[in-house]
This record gives C-alpha cells, sequence and structure tokens, in this order.
C-alpha cells in the first residue's frame, strides 16, 4: 500500500507542520501588492533576522535549500576547487547530500566510522584518516544528536583544517556554552518539508560575524556586491519571498510542536521499554542537549527481535505505517562513493551495523495518541 490508500490515515514518517491558511493569507496580500517576489525582500529580511535571535547566533544567511546552503559554505571556506585534490573527514552516516556537495566542487570524501552513541563521526577515528590532502573536517549532528564538537573542533585546530558542520537536523538544539551552531567555522542548516522548522525548501549557513555573513550573502547572490561589481563566482542560493513568509509563521508554533514530538518520544520509550530491556530493540541516547528538537525517533532492531529490520519495516508499511530506514544504505555504499578513501565496510564497522538496524518510527507534532498506539501494537506484533 502506498501513503494515501486505505481507509485509516497513514501515518507517515514526518509531516510538515503548517499554519492556518488564513494567517499566511495577509502575507500573500502583500506579496501581490509590492510585487517584490524574490532578491532579500522584506519578508526575507524579517525572517533572518527573527531567526538569528531565535537560535542566538551572531549570523545567520537564509539559502533556497540546505544542499545549496552546504555549497556556498564550502566556497565561503575556500574549500572548493582544491587544485591538489582536498580530502575532506566526513561521515558514510547521513543523507546523500553531506558528500554529494563534497563532490559536486571536486571534493573527495574520506569516510570515518561513527559513534554508537551520538551516530556522529567518531572524534578518536579522525586522527588515522588525516593525510596531506586533508583540508577539512565535515560532522553531521545526525538526528539532532550533538556531534563532540570541542574534540573535533581542537582536532581540527591542530591540524589547520577547517570545520564546518552539516546542522541540518539540528534546528533548536540546545546545547551548554555558546551553542552548537556556534562551533567549527560555519554550520549549515536545512528547512526542507520534512524537518522540525521548515519553508517548504530553505536552508541557512551559520557563520560567526557580519563580514562572513557579507561574504555568503554575495556568494548567494551571483557574487553581486553592488549593480556593477561581481566579487566572486557566486550562485543564485536565494530563498524567496513566500518561503520566508511561510517561515515566519511557524516561529511561534515551535515550542508547541516540539513539546509534543517530546511527548511521543516518552511514549515510544515508555512502549518499548520491555523490548529494550529484552536486548529486541535500541532506544535512541538520550540527548545530552539541554533542549532536543525530537525530530526523528531512531530505534535499533537487532537479532534478538527475531523478524528482521526489513521485515518489520515491511509489515509496518502493510498496516499503513511508514517507517524510513535514515541512513541505509550508507553513502559510501553508493556505486559513486564505493571507490572513496575509507568506504570500505570492514574499516566502518559501527555504521555499517547500525545502518542494518536502524529504523526511524514516524515522529512529528500532529501523531495522535491512537496513532503512536497503533505503531507500538504493530511493533508487538511482529516480535518473533
Ligand atoms: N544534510 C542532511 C543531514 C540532510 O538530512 C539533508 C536533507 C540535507 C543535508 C540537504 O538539505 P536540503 O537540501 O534537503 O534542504 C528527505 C528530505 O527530502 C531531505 O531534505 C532530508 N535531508 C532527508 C533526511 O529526508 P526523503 O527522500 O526521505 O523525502 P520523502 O519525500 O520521502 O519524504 C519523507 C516523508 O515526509 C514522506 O513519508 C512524506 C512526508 N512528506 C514529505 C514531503 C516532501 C510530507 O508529508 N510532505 C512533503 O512535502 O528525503
Amino acid at each position: 500500500m502506498s501513503p494515501g490508500e486505505g481507509s485509516v490515515r497513514p501515518i507517515l514518517v514526518t509531516q510538515p507542520d503548517l499554519p492556518p491558511l488564513a494567517e499566511l493569507l495577509p502575507s500573500l496580500e502583500l506579496l501581490w501588492e509590492s510585487r517584490h517576489l524574490t532578491n532579500q525582500g522584506p519578508f526575507h529580511q524579517r525572517l533572518e533576522q527573527a531567526l538569528a535571535e531565535h537560535l542566538q547566533v551572531p549570523a545567520l544567511s537564509l539559502f533556497c535549500n540546505g544542499t545549496v546552503a552546504l555549497l556556498a559554505a564550502l566556497r565561503a571556506l575556500a574549500l572548493d576547487g582544491q587544485a591538489e585534490g582536498g580530502e575532506v573527514l566526513t561521515t558514510p552516516y547521513s543523507f546523500v547530500a553531506t558528500a554529494h556537495v563534497l563532490r559536486w566542487v571536486g571534493l573527495t570524501p574520506v569516510f570515518v566510522d561513527i559513534d554508537p552513541e551520538t551516530f556522529a563521526i567518531d572524534p578518536a577515528r579522525l586522527e588515522a584518516a588525516l593525510t596531506p590532502r586533508t583540508r577539512a573536517v565535515l560532522p553531521v549532528h545526525v538526528y539532532g544528536y550533538p556531534c563532540d564538537t570541542v574534540a573535533i573542533d581542537a582536532f581540527a585546530r591542530r591540524h589547520g583544517l577547517k570545520v564546518l558542520y552539516d546542522a541540518a537536523h539540528a534546528f533548536g538544539v540546545r546545547t551548554p556554552g555558546p551553542g552548537l551552531l556556534r562551533a567549527g567555522d560555519l554550520s549549515v542548516l536545512s528547512f526542507h518539508a520534512t524537518k522540525v522548522f521548515h519553508t517548504f525548501e530553505g536552508g541557512a549557513v551559520i557563520g560567526p560575524d557580519a563580514r562572513t555573513k557579507q561574504q555568503l550573502d554575495r556568494i548567494r547572490n551571483f557574487g553581486f556586491v553592488d549593480e556593477v561589481t561581481v566579487d566572486s563566482i557566486g550562485i543564485n542560493g536565494k530563498m524567496n519571498e513566500l518561503q520566508a513568509a511561510v517561515g515566519l509563521l511557524q516561529l511561534p508554533r515551535l515550542e508547541d510542536h516540539r513539546q509534543r514530538r517530546a511527548a511521543v518520544d516518552a511514549a515510544y520509550r515508555a512502549g518499548l521499554a520491555d523490548l529494550a530491556a529484552s536486548g529486541a530493540v535500541v532506544l535512541p541516547p538520550v540527548s545530552r542537549a539541554d533542549a532536543h528538537n525530537h525530530g526523528y525517533f531512531p530505534l535499533r532492531v537487532t537479532a534478538a527481535f527475531g523478524c528482521g529490520r526489513d521485515d518489520l519495516y515491511q509489515r509496518l508499511r502493510e498496516a499503513g505505517i511508514y517507517a524510513r530506514r535514515y541512513f541505509h544504505p550508507l553513502i559510501s555504499e553508493f556505486p559513486m562513493y564505493s571507490a572513496m578513501p575509507g568506504a570500505d565496510p570492514a574499516q566502518l564497522p559501527v555504521a555499517t551495523q547500525i545502518a542494518r538496524e536502524i529504523l526511524c518510527l514516524p515522529m512529528h507534532a500532529s501523531l495522535t495518541d491512537d496513532e503512536v498506539e497503533r505503531v507500538l501494537r504493530e511493533i508487538r506484533r511482529a516480535v518473533a
């Protein structure tokens, strides 16, 4: 069955929040009146400022999506176009965009295994992957679990490397100290429809200061400085006014939604506690963050479950429950990456094992208690 068929509402892995349509209409009227549809208009400026305040970051540049934001960040860090074939230490356990952006600008991803507690690149393994060609580290805060930014940033400083954090999943994750999004040189967020904060499509680069923001803003707009001056080979990475207007309406709703997802998380944990105690599943780690965004519920289905992870995935689908195997296959298993340094599964035992076991359960703010119960019931039915 595909989502939408059958009589009961399908339970999707995620569903975007939308404000009531009536709340968007005044913004649409303004847009129709002003005809200022894109190119850093008033909605764009308001959203940039509102997000910088909301996330408590010194500088934020909006982008049309997270992938282009990553490309722009690589350019701002002068990492693209490395004539001598620059290498970037990164994780195989992510959405494929993380590695695609490296290849897109001619960099070579070097895959490093992950830490089973954070699902993120294991800082203890970075040293061994270093070569004279290493230029940077591109870690990912997978599912919003913070990487060990202290260890990663210290490693990078020791070796003169740049650090670009793929924070696509980490919107609203709060850690002690200056904050997760201020680690490394730059961080990139995704505002795709499947994310906890979305603008249909969208993204942002978080930087340390106004100078970096100005550089990113120019890269986003073809490199234009003014009407007659172009200072870099930029791109069209702009978010349009309609996207920004939608984003502004999302902001006041975020905390309520986070709390609902936290309640779903707690219900899953309680409902699966006995299966975890028997070793049939491994519950997601409890985040070390002060505030987690609960964007995902990554459950590991072990051999003790009895039926395999893929069988459970299939049985849930047949019951109208569309869990997802994020992130299987590993990026390093895709044909364009399988010959890259570090891609051999023997060098990635933790990531390989977790990718075999992982199943992200439905997690979004519009899930009802009954739907959560349905998910738990179907999982129990599948235990062999
Ligand atoms: N880095 C990381 C670590 C990322 O995870 C991502 C994106 C990026 C970089 C790149 O950022 P962007 O350029 O995308 O801003 C989804 C998203 O398309 C992708 O943005 C996301 N990561 C990835 C983890 O998930 P799919 O292929 O799983 O999406 P799809 O269409 O199967 O949707 C998943 C579920 O969401 C479906 O069950 C239905 C529901 N859905 C989806 C959409 C698009 C809706 O209800 N409404 C919608 O409009 O990739």
